[in-house]
């Protein structure tokens, strides 16, 4: 059974920008299966998106929806005039008779709310967990009157809202082809992600500069201010900044590394840097918080440590040699495959389009 989909990317950035987090990694990875498996599909995403090989329809307006994790809970919905998501809503209610499925992307009310407007389903995979209340009534009423099409990455995401049993959990899936695994480290630990406050870097500095092992730091400086209040703050921490590099580089020098920390500030979804090091052999010191304490296999692909606690993670990294490399690759290769992923993917459009 073949279905034609379009898929709607996330306002917050062109795909390949590093603007989108984390979407930009599940949409092409999503595609990328989805065509393998022979379905028929186009990507809806802002101008100056780049994905070798996928089919792109950019669409030209304002990149300016306010994301969504530096809004407060009582925040109205605010639409700029040439956002770039209402014009990439137009075109997919001008096109939408061509498709079987609709899937969003995007973490954002307006998507939602035309719901009910169209003529074709929309699945919408949800990147986060509960931030703002126009957000939580919108998916909530979304849930209700069109079940089964709310995806989430985990079942800590999907309990951060009311109707979490409403939710339909999907992990995420990476192209493991890409991630070769490494079974000799080097000494350094290793940060990845987007460079902003609700990721806790300045943590994993300070276990840097307590441990005095080399930190590599992979990620886009999206908070440039952020990221010099900690360089004033532990200017001799043993920190390197790598830089934010295509996935076949990330993995080169991530797969090098003795462990990756993950230290989110917030309810992490899922964790794609996660399951990224899995893949690499490295072993994972995170934050007992959101998606990455569904991850973290303890104390064989890793250790969850009490949040926001560089103690914490400073005792962890003492047993790093515990961990086994082997099982780290071997967890992703059971879970976190594109097979695995798409696995649970085509069977979520499948329900959603028996409906
Ligand atoms: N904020 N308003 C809004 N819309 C999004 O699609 C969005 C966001 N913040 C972050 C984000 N998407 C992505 O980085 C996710 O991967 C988390």
């Amino acid at each position: 059974m073949y279905h034609k989909l379009l898929l709607i990317s996330t306002p917050m950035g062109a795909l390949g920008s590093g603007l989108g987090g984390g979407v930009e990694l599940t949409l092409s990875n999503l595609a990328i299966e989805m065509l393998r498996r022979g379905h028929q599909l186009e990507i809806v995403a802002p101008q100056g998106s780049v994905s070798n090989s996928l089919p792109i329809k950019e669409i030209s307006g304002e990149l300016i929806q306010i994301p969504a994790q530096n809004q407060s809970r009582s925040d109205p919905i605010l639409l700029h005039k040439n956002s770039v998501l209402a014009n990439m809503w137009d075109y997919a209610r001008q096109v939408q008779a061509d498709y079987d499925l609709i899937v969003n992307f995007a973490y954002d009310w307006l998507p939602l709310y035309l719901t009910p407007f169209f003529n074709t389903p929309i699945a919408h995979f949800i990147s986060m967990g509960s931030l703002t209340d126009v957000m939580d009534e919108i998916i909530e009423q979304v849930a209700i009157n069109f079940p089964g099409t709310i995806g989430v990455h985990s079942q800590t995401q999907a309990a951060t809202f009311t109707f979490a049993q409403r939710c339909i959990c999907l992990l995420n899936g990476l192209d493991l082809s890409i991630y070769k695994f490494c079974p000799e480290p080097t000494q350094s630990l290793a940060w990845v992600g987007r460079i902003a406050p609700e990721k806790g870097l300045e943590d994993a500095v300070a276990a840097g500069e307590i441990t005095g092992i080399t930190l590599k730091i992979f990620g886009l400086k999206q908070d440039i201010s952020y990221w010099e209040k900690i360089c004033q703050k532990y200017p001799n921490a043993p920190i390197e900044y790598v830089g934010f590099l295509s996935t076949v580089e990330l993995q080169e020098k991530l797969g090098q590394c003795r462990s990756l920390l993950v230290t989110p500030r917030w309810v992490e979804a899922f964790g794609n840097v996660a399951i990224e090091a899995l893949a690499c052999g490295v072993p994972l010191i995170a934050y007992r918080r959101g998606g990455l304490t569904e991850i973290v296999q303890e104390g064989k692909t890793g250790f969850l440590v009490e949040p926001d606690s560089v103690q914490g993670l400073v005792e962890a990294i003492k047993h790093l040699d515990e961990l086994d490399r082997q099982a780290c690759r071997q967890q992703a290769e059971t879970l976190y495959s594109l097979e695995a992923m798409g696995d649970r993917v085509e069977q979520w459009f499948q329900k959603i389009l028996k409906n």
